[in-house]
């Protein structure tokens, strides 16, 4: 049985633990110590070693990203962190920046001095005040302790950390539409390569990763490379923010190691609510395609719920019981991605348009098979055809919940309606 890891979440319950005063007393900054001791290629090789991937969603080696900095660039390197968390269902950054932002200011120090950088940025959702507030008071009392600015504990080493806020897009969160925005201009997605390891804040080498992959840093390097890939498995070391929502006894936070199945989680959240059972989820947000019951035992790691057809990204976990009404939901999503969709490309600026549209007529029963032949279609001049990840994530609830729920389409138009409104349900009676 698979038991719960915490480690970014240890102290989530302790009334002081986004303080300095409370981080420290549980040994907070003590790794920045021995970290800056260090050489820094020999911080790059530890996390490098510990297999830890991106815990953004896209589960890049995180090791090896840093290693792609050119050694002889002229410019300055930039280290930013991704903390513009707006997906429907990833509602960890969050809650971790709030609970205890020292980890992930430890983190940028840790990470920034291996990468031989002297300016990092936390790029924050913008809609998130409180957490704003707590990461800024957090990043003034490591100034006021020596842990920021000049010659960092005596070390010879500097470094100037901003926190910077968006303004509430999602497409910020792709990391060159969020460079673009950082930089003052209109956040919309870049043509990769170059990759920002190699151009990109200002033009310089720039990494850019997730909150929790850089708050797992001080653990990786405080405990070793192999204390962080006994957990998990083989490809996907480590443990990860698990986080359940929707119709489960007790929603929030899991931390576990990856490849913990959903069966399992389920079990530590008290299971689907009482009197119903699980119809549909999401392994890793709104982004990755729908799993359904018969997917409770794969294990949630980045190998096996891509072999199952999905994504681990985020570690969303969005659980919906029978109640639900699988095309309101994607209509639900695809409102979502017409909305946030920057509108640079045509496929997916005019597909989720279009999405919407289609799903509106269909949940209100006066689609038609072709409708869904449409959608399909649609589907394949969107998917490999956008110019980044939001037009492909919008085609996964969709194109997966025809695959796994095609009656459920059929019965809205030949009830002409929705076969879960109370009007006409057998569900609600
Ligand atoms: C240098 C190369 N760097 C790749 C870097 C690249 C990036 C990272 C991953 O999308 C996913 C997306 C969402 N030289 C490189 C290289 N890199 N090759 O590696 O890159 P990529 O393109 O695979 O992914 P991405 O663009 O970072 C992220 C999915 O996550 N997702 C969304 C989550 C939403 C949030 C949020 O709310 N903020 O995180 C959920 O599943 O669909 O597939 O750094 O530069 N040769
Ligand atoms: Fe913008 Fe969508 Fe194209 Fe991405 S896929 S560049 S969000 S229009």
């Amino acid at each position: 049985m698979t038991t719960l890891t915490p480690v970014l979440t240890k102290t989530w319950d302790q009334p002081d633990s986004f303080t300095l005063a409370g981080y420290e007393r549980e040994g907070g900054y003590r790794t920045l110590r021995r970290a800056l001791d260090m050489e820094p290629d020999d911080l790059v090789q530890t996390v490098k070693d510990s297999g830890l991937r991106g815990r953004g969603g896209a589960g890049f080696p995180t090791g090896m990203k840093w290693g792609f900095l050119p050694p002889d660039s002229p410019n300055p390197r930039y280290l930013v962190v991704n903390a513009d968390e707006s997906e429907p269902g990833t509602c960890k950054d969050i809650p971790l920046m709030l609970a205890n932002p020292h980890v992930l200011v430890e983190g940028v120090i840790i990470s920034s001095y291996a990468i031989r950088s002297n300016h990092a940025f936390i790029y924050v959702r913008g809609e998130v005040l409180h957490v704003i507030r707590r990461l800024q008071a957090a990043v003034a009392e490591a100034y006021e302790a020596g842990y920021l600015g000049k010659d960092i504990l005596g070390s010879g080493y500097d470094l100037e950390l901003v926190v910077h806020t968006g303004a509430g897009a999602y497409i910020c969160g792709e990391e060159t539409a969020l460079l673009d925005s950082l930089e003052g201009y209109r956040g919309q997605p870049r043509l990769k390569p170059p990759f920002p390891a190699v151009a990109g804040l200002y033009g310089g080498p720039t990494v850019i990763n997730n909150v929790e992959s850089i708050a797992s840093v001080p653990a990786i390097v405080e405990n070793g490379a192999d204390w962080f890939t006994s957990m998990g498995t083989e490809k996907s070391a480590g443990f990860g923010i698990f986080s359940l929502s929707g119709h489960v006894t007790r929603p929030g936070q899991y931390e576990a190691p990856l490849g913990i199945t959903l069966r399992e989680l389920l079990d530590m959240a008290g299971g689907i609510r009482a009197g119903h059972r699980l119809k549909f989820w999401t392994p890793g947000g709104s982004s990755t395609p729908i799993f359904t019951d018969e997917h409770l035992d794969v294990p949630l790691d980045f190998e096996s719920v891509g072999a199952a057809g999905s994504m681990l990204g985020t570690r969303a976990l969005q659980i919906f019981d029978e109640t639900v009404c699988v095309v309101r939901a994607v209509l639900r999503w695809s409102e979502f991605y017409a909305h946030e969709s920057c509108g640079k490309c045509t496929p997916c600026r005019e597909g989720t348009y279009w999405y919407k549209q289609m799903l509106k007529r269909l949940e209100a029963g006066q689609g038609s098979e072709e409708d869904l032949e449409t959608l399909l279609d649609l589907s394949d001049n969107i998917l490999g055809r956008s110019f980044c990840a939001l037009g492909d994530g919008a085609t996964s609830p969709v194109v997966s919940s025809i695959k796994l729920f095609r009656d459920e389409y059929v019965q809205h138009f030949e009830r002409g309606g929705c076969p879960f409104d109370p009007a006409r349900s057998t569900i609600w009676a």
